[in-house]
């Protein structure tokens, strides 16, 4: 299928690298003015590959945003850093992200654990691009929460990293630099046809989408006591003959005092999450939703290879 116009089109895949919350979901809906990919405080939020899709110019941009990059310990954690290098083999052009601020903490005398972790991170994916030979485009993120000085500093000391093709400052919350950042990466895509339609935003099924906003949800309101154990999946999607659509998603956890908290009291928290998801798919989906959520408990879910295909991560072996 050839959705291009006439004339000359470029399509190009970019990649876009980083930190754990260095702002790469951020970028990638505004990228594309829609919420494809979810957003959170918390570090590793994305799991998967995410392709979020706009048509810029002649150019038909297709943004694949990744998990963040740092060092694994578990299971899933292999699979998601698996899963964002690979995003990276296969791209025109690969945007590394930075938590500017985080990064500038870290040189400081007296850095949070925090900030060293992240500027550990980005380094190895910096040592990553310099093994397998690719230049990346910097992207100084953050910068609203910067001061100017501080900035000019950084740019100095990473300008001597020879992996980057350019710089970048900018505000992936605030808008600023964006638009630049988007005319350079137009220019870098390839000639050649569009690969989706031109409306296209998002190359994710709506089920995978639906589980993500409740995982949002969920990851914002019982992060503290459920860190990393949950999964969602939607069971089932009926399109009802009113036009709404009844949503049923299942939660995993590992352990009935997870289920518990996830519940809380008189199902208080799963009904939170529950309305704030819905409100959200209501939006996305631009039509009423009936949302229905059930919580299960499945010791080693985090061992089971289906649960990885659902979230679209290869299995790894280990
Ligand atoms: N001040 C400020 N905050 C930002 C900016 N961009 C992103 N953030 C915040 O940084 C946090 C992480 O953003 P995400 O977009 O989820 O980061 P990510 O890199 O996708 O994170 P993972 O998916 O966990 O790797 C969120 O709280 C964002 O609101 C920015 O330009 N300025
Ligand atoms: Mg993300």
């Amino acid at each position: 299928m050839n959705n291009s116009p006439e004339g000359q089109t470029r399509c190009g895949f970019i990649a876009i690298l980083g930190a754990p919350n260095a702002g790469k979901s951020t970028l990638v809906n505004r990228m594309v003015g829609a919420k494809i990919s979810i957003v959170t405080h918390k570090v590793q939020t994305t799991r998967a590959r995410i392709r979020a899709i706009t048509v810029f110019q002649q150019s038909q941009l297709i943004f694949v945003d990744t998990p963040g990059i740092f060092t694994p310990r578990r299971r899933l954690d292999r699979a998601m850093v698996d899963a964002a290098w690979g995003g990276a083999a296969d791209a025109d052009a690969i945007v590394l992200m930075v938590d500017a601020p985080l990064f500038v903490e870290a040189l400081t005398e007296r850095p949070s654990a925090r900030a060293r972790v992240s500027r550990e991170d980005t380094l190895k994916i910096i040592a990553g691009l310099e093994k397998s030979r690719r230049k990346a485009i910097l992207a100084l993120n953050k910068i609203d929460a910067l001061p100017r000085e501080a900035l000019l500093g950084l740019v100095e000391t990473l300008k001597d990293e020879n992996r980057f093709s350019e710089t970048f400052l900018i505000s992936a919350e605030k808008g600023d630099g964006v638009e630049d950042l988007k005319t350079h990466l137009a220019g870098l895509t390839p000639a050649g046809p569009w690969l989706y339609a031109e409306d296209q935003l998002a190359d994710l099924p709506l089920r995978m989408l639906a589980s993500e906003i409740t995982r949002e949800k969920l990851m914002v309101r019982v992060h503290q006591e459920l860190p990393y154990v949950t999964t969602v999946e939607t069971d089932s999607w009926t399109e009802k003959k009113d036009g709404s659509v009844r949503i049923e998603q299942v939660i995993y956890v590992e352990r009935d005092s997870q289920k518990s908290i996830l519940l809380g009291k008189g199902g208080r928290t799963i009904k939170d999450i529950g309305k704030h998801a819905r409100i959200e798919m209501q939006k996305s989906f631009d039509r009423r939703v009936h949302l229905f959520l059930f919580v299960k408990v499945r010791g080693k879910w985090l061992d089971d290879p289906q649960r990885y295909v659902e979230m679209g991560l290869d299995f790894p072996s280990s």
